[in-house]
């Protein structure tokens, strides 16, 4: 088995060697070849798909017999997907500047299933998951399969998102080294046919250095890496005091927040996960980086201005930026 990496960044002292999908990393793990084709493109591993006539992706509003998929999408490389729409678009007009690419033509490509808004800069898609797990996930199973059918080489997920930090001042970014559940497991546990199915939710480290690498080199915010609690709930599920229902207490808020302290745990958001499992399994690279809004130590209430919370939601728009403006400088200088 030879390493196939299909390296952004240099290796540099002390990274890993390969990304979590290379040839020789998963035959060592799984001892079988990565769900990947020869030419980088994502193999389905799903059997059932090869007796279907057309795949419709009905939360895109698009399918395979009306759409030339390979023509419309065969050049990704980098889907970023972050909660609202409003954002996506922003993100999508920010990598247009940043790849010197026009923006005029932005058109949400999922208009007609009326659920996610999502827009297409060159190499990048910018799309929007919603808030929490089933939304993320029905969204990120839709475009894997869109990155399949349509032959996308070796593509990387991104998400952007907002979070509440642990114990880091608001405003700093976190890239996650893994997902926790709301039972404090390192999985995703979703109910298949009356029983858990469980799935690791580790993130590519090498893929995380490479973010950090670039994410130190910010002045005005700083960033962290570590694990990232996905609760299924903003209020009791992450241990809030200010929801309509609560029934513990400021002392047991606080014993929870700091025992997820004490496991390496940064920041709580609604995604990572899923987003980590179900991006592993497709043999897909996937980073989750999110800006904090409050310090959950300090305070529930997210309280910055509108102008400083959109501030902050640009900083996770520029590690991803800069990491796809490293891609586009070294293809340009190859080519
Ligand atoms: C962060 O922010 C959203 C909830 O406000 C949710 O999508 C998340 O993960
Ligand atoms: N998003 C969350 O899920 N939690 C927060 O505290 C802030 C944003």
């Amino acid at each position: 088995m030879a390493c196939d990496c299909d390296y952004i960044l240099p290796t540099m002292d002390g990274w890993e060697q390969h990304y979590q999908n290379c040839s020789t990393v998963w035959f060592k793990e799984y001892g079988s070849e990565p769900p990947k084709n020869t030419d980088g493109s994502i193999r389905l591993r799903n059997k059932h798909l090869s007796r279907l006539h057309y795949d419709v992706l009905y939360h895109l509003g698009l399918d395979t017999e009306n759409y030339d998929l390979p023509a419309m999408f065969g050049d990704v490389k980098f889907v970023c997907m972050g909660g609202t729409k409003y954002r996506m678009k922003e993100f999508a007009k920010y990598i247009a500047k940043v790849l010197k690419i026009p923006d005029e033509g932005l058109v949400n490509l999922t208009k007609h299933s009326h659920r996610y808004a999502m827009y297409k800069v060159g190499p990048v898609l910018s799309v929007n998951h919603g808030i929490g797990i089933p939304s993320m996930t029905i969204l990120l199973q839709e475009v894997i399969k869109l990155l399949s059918y349509a032959k996308a080489k070796d593509p990387l997920i991104f998400r952007i998102g907002t979070s509440g930090g642990l114990n880091i001042p608001s405003g700093s970014v976190v890239v996650s080294s893994w997902g926790l559940n709301g039972t404090l497991k390192k999985s995703y546990d979703i109910p298949v046919m009356g029983k858990i199915m469980e799935i690791p939710s580790i993130f590519d480290k090498r893929l995380n250095q490479e973010l950090l690498y670039l994410a130190s080199k910010e002045e005005k915010f700083s960033t962290y890496t570590g694990g990232t609690m996905a609760a299924d709930d903003f209020y009791q599920g992450q241990a809030r005091l200010d929801g309509p229902f609560c029934d513990y207490t400021e002392s047991d808020k606080l014993c929870f927040l700091n025992t997820l302290v004490e496991m390496g745990v940064k920041n709580i958001e609604m995604e990572a996960t899923a987003f980590a499992a179900f991006t592993r399994e497709a043999g897909v690279r996937a980073a989750d980086v999110c800006v904090t809004l409050v310090n959950r130590l300090e305070q529930d209430q997210v309280t910055p201005s509108k102008s400083v919370l959109l501030e902050w939601q640009e900083r996770p728009m520029m590690i991803i930026g800069k990491y796809i403006s490293k891609y586009c400088e070294k293809l340009s200088s190859v080519h």
